[in-house]
C-alpha cells in the first residue's frame, strides 16, 4: 500500500514509517521541520543526537536497502498538499504534522494563535485535497485521549448513545480539553466528521493516550536510525521526563498531587496500532474514532514505578510535587474504553521492568547530553496576575 507519513521527521513519524517500510509498504514521509526550529526557539535539544531527515532516509536505505519517499512541505500550503498528494498518490495518509505540545500552545498568544492555524489550517487543507484528489484515500488522524478531558463518567471511544426527553441518538463523546493544544485536536475532529459525511471521505481518529520508550525493532538497527526524545518541559512527556530525571539525580517532578490519571502506551505499540488501522479501513463515509492507550496510570503511581525501579539499579531518587503549572483536575475518576484496536489484533506491550530497565540504559548511555536547566516546569496555564491588579 502506499503510505504517506506527515510529520515524519517527529517522535513518531519517523519510526512509523521504518515500520511500514519494513512491512513492505511503499512510504513518503513529509515534513517542514518546524519541530527543529521549535527547538531552536526554546534552546532545547532531544536526548539522543539525530541526523537530519535526508541523511536518516539514506541511512534507512543502507541498513535495509527499501526506499522512503521524501517530501519537504508545509501543511500550511494548500498547493504543496495537493502536489504531494497527486504525485505520491497515497492510499492512507497517516497524519503526525501537527505542533504536538499543551505547554507550547500555552505559552503566550503568539504560540497559541500558531498552534490553532498551524494544526487546524493544515488539517482542513488535507480534506479539502482528499475531496478533489483522493477521495478514497484513508485518513488516519492521530488525535488525543485528552480531547475528552477528565469527565466524572466513562469515556467511550468517539460517540455516546444518549436518550433525552424519550428521544436517543449516537452523538460525539462530549469534549473538555485542558489545552489550547488538545482543543485544535477537538477542532480537527470537528473537521473530519464534517468532511467524512459530507464529502464521503473515509478517516480513522486515533485519539492516542500519552506515548513512551525510546525504541523500535528499526531504531535499533543503526544508531543513524535512532527518534527525537524529548525531555524539556515543552517537548518531553510524563514518563520519559521521570526516567532522564532520575539518571541526572534531579527529583521527579510531580506536578501538584499526581492523582491525573490518563492513559499511556509504549512507542512500539503506537506503531502496531497504526498499521491495524491501515489494514482495517473504514468504507467511504465513515468517521469512526479508536481510544489508542494500553494502560492507565496516575502520575504519581508513575513516578513510584520509576523510584522503585531506578533504586534497584543503584539511583537514589526523590519525588517532589511541584505547584501545578497547569489547570487541571489532581485527583478524579478515570475510566476510558479502548477495545477497539484490542478487537483488530494488538497485543499490547504494557509497562515493565524490562521496558524501565532499556529505556533508563538509554539515557544514561546519553547522561552527558542532559541540560539540566531545561527541566523545570516554566509554562503557567492559568492568568498572570499583574501588579495592577493585586493593588486593586
Ligand atoms: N506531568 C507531571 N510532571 C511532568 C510532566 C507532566 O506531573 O513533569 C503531568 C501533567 O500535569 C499531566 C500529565 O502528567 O497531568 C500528562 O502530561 P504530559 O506532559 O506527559 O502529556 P500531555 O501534555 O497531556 O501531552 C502529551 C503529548 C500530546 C498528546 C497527549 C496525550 O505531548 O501530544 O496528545 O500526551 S493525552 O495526555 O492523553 O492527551
Amino acid at each position: 500500500m502506499n503510505v504517506l507519513i506527515l510529520g515524519g521527521d517527529g517522535y513518531l513519524g519517523w519510526p512509523t514509517a521504518m515500520y511500514l517500510s519494513s512491512r513492505g509498504h511503499r512510504v513518503g514521509v513529509l515534513d517542514n521541520f518546524a519541530k527543529r526550529r521549535w527547538e531552536l526557539e526554546l534552546n532545547v535539544e532531544p536526548l539522543l543526537p539525530i541526523l537530519t531527515l535526508h541523511d536518516r532516509v539514506k541511512a534507512w536505505r543502507e541498513a535495509t536497502d527499501r526506499p522512503l519517499d521524501l517530501f519537504v512541505a508545509d501543511l500550511r500550503n494548500y498547493g504543496a498538499v495537493k502536489s504531494t498528494v497527486q504525485s505520491f498518490k497515497p492510499e492512507a495518509i497517516v497524519h503526525y504534522g501537527e505542533q504536538p505540545s499543551a505547554p507550547y500552545s500555552m505559552m503566550d498568544h503568539n504560540r497559541a494563535v500558531f498552534t490553532q492555524t498551524n494544526n487546524i489550517v493544515g488539517t482542513l487543507n488535507l480534506l479539502w485535497v482528499l475531496r478533489d484528489y483522493a477521495p478514497d484515500c484513508h485518513l488516519v488522524k492521530l488525535g488525543t485521549m485528552g480531547e475528552y478531558g477528565t469527565p466524572n463518567i466513562d469515556i467511550e471511544e468517539g460517540f455516546l448513545e444518549i436518550e433525552y426527553k424519550g428521544r436517543k441518538d449516537v452523538l460525539p463523546f462530549p469534549k473538555q480539553p485542558g489545552s489550547l493544544y488538545h482543543l485544535s485536536k477537538v477542532h480537527d475532529s470537528h473537521n473530519i466528521l464534517f468532511a467524512c459525511r459530507t464529502w464521503k471521505l473515509r478517516s480513522t481518529d486515533l485519539n492516542q493516550g500519552v506515548v513512551y520508550g525510546i525504541e523500535t525493532d528499526e531504531t535499533a538497527l543503526d544508531p543513524r536510525l535512532t527518534t527525537s526524545f524529548h525531555y524539556d518541559e515543552v517537548f518531553g512527556t510524563a514518563l520519559n521526563r521521570f526516567c532522564v530525571q532520575a539518571v541526572a539525580g534531579i527529583p521527579l517532578t510531580v506536578y501538584g498531587r499526581g492523582g491525573q490519571s490518563r492513559g499511556f502506551l509504549n512507542i512500539r505499540d503506537t506503531l502496531r496500532c497504526v498499521e491495524l488501522a491501515i489494514l482495517n479501513p473504514p468504507p467511504a463515509g465513515e468517521y469512526r474514532v479508536f481510544n489508542q492507550f494500553t494502560e492507565t496510570f496516575s502520575v504519581m503511581e508513575l513516578a513510584e514505578m520509576v523510584k522503585k525501579h531506578s533504586e534497584t539499579l543503584g539511583l537514589a531518587v526523590e519525588i517532589n510535587h511541584l505547584d501545578n503549572p497547569r489547570v487541571e483536575a489532581e485527583q478524579h475518576y478515570y475510566n476510558a474504553q479502548h477495545q477497539k484496536l484490542i478487537d483488530l489484533g494488538l497485543v499490547p506491550h504494557l509497562l515493565s521492568d524490562v521496558l524501565l530497565d532499556s529505556m533508563i540504559h538509554h539515557v544514561k548511555a546519553h547522561a552527558q547530553r542532559i541540560k539540566r536547566d531545561i527541566i523545570m516546569p516554566k509554562v503557567r496555564w492559568g492568568r498572570a496576575v499583574t501588579e495592577l491588579q493585586i493593588a486593586g
